[in-house]
């Protein structure tokens, strides 16, 4: 049993001294010193001995045993010792050397006129307005005085999600062409006064290098007891001086669409000649930014509000195209290129 002791130290010292790392003498403690150690395995046999014999031989085990705890913590101080010398030589690092810069991203120039042009509008007393992209013919064309074969209600022209062109049918389901029945579901949920903008998107069946399938609208609505033109034109008029500055002119056309009468259009003095003619105004001074018009009397009829009770006015315009003419691009499809070359520029 001795002997077996002597053994036992003798190896422990060699393998201890050879241990690398601090799991590698884990390993050997719990070896050595375990529950179920060599150690354990050699004094298991002492119950046998003389009393004599036991006593001699449990001063020696406790010689083994605290030798063997010294030379693990000596290992594991050496190891500890190797760690530290070794990141200590290691390459220092160098806390000079810049960060890698993360270049942060921009909104669309796209949401970003949207943004400032309902901003401006809010600034005039609008409330903005959401409303589906997914809507019934009954709110996207037939409250808005559409005739039942208007060529925008053509398959040609309109999104159908459900439904017949060709049935005239007012339960139709249609992606939006304009965010108009924003304005009729505004007018069915609230009574007058209503001023609102619903900016969004909104989907035609066109696409060539002034139109893309989807593009964006910010409408206008305001609806009280004896609006007149002279409101529709002094609250455009102030839009844009609000948008566009204080030295921009505007003129009024006279035009045509289904739910105003009457209709018209609105230029903008050209900015980048200053109303002298150029490429962006076509040589005429005047940009078109938008339609507008007195609320025919036949929608507030589709909302039921009594004929002769309120007039009101609304407007619309493209989100892209104030866009390009705003920062002098000439193809709309860039904006959706995603090219960052172009989107970075605003
Ligand atoms: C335009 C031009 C003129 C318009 C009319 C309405 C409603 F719902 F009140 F009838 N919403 N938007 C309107 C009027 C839109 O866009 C060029």
């Amino acid at each position: 049993m001795q002997d077996r002791l002597e053994s036992l130290a003798s190896k422990a010292r060699e393998e201890i001294g050879r241990a690398q790392d601090a799991s590698g003498l884990e390993a050997l403690r719990v070896r050595y010193l375990g529950k179920k150690g060599e150690l354990s395995a050699v004094l298991g046999g002492m119950g046998k001995l003389a009393p004599d014999e036991r006593r001699r031989v449990g001063e020696i085990a406790n010689r083994v045993k605290a030798e063997v705890e010294g030379l693990l913590g000596e290992a594991q101080r050496r190891i500890a010792r190797a760690a530290l010398e070794a990141e200590l030589q290691a390459p220092p690092i160098d806390v000079t050397l810049p960060g890698r810069m993360r270049r942060p991203g921009r909104r669309h120039v796209v949401s970003r006129t949207m943004e400032e042009i309902t901003r401006t509008f809010q600034r005039l007393g609008f409330d903005v307005v959401q409303s589906p992209e997914v809507e019934l013919d009954l709110y996207n064309f037939e409250s808005l005085n559409f005739p039942a074969d208007h060529p925008a209600r053509d398959m040609q022209d309109t999104f159908y999600v459900h439904g017949d062109y060709l049935q005239h049918d007012p339960g139709a389901i249609v992606l939006r062409t304009h965010t108009s029945p924003g304005q009729i579901r505004t007018m069915l949920a609230r009574k007058p006064p209503i001023r609102v903008v619903v900016p969004g998107k909104v989907y035609r069946a066109d696409s060539d290098a002034t139109h893309t399938p989807m593009f964006h609208q910010i409408e206008g609505l305001l609806v009280d007891r004896k609006v007149t033109m002279a409101e529709l034109k002094g609250t455009l008029d102030a839009f844009v001086r609000a948008y566009f500055g204080a030295d921009r002119r505007t003129r009024f056309r006279p035009s045509f669409f289904p739910f105003t009468e009457p209709s018209g259009e609105l230029d903008v003095s050209c900015g980048a000649c200053a109303g002298q003619g150029c490429r962006l105004c076509k040589q005429t001074g005047w940009l078109e930014i938008l339609g507008c018009g007195m609320v025919h009397q036949n929608v507030f009829q589709a909302v039921g509000y009594p004929e002769g009770s309120v007039t009101g006015f609304a407007f619309g315009m493209g989100i892209e195209r104030v866009a390009m003419l705003r920062y002098g691009l000439d193809d709309l499809r860039s904006l959706f290129e995603n090219d960052v070359r172009l989107l970075e520029q605003f």
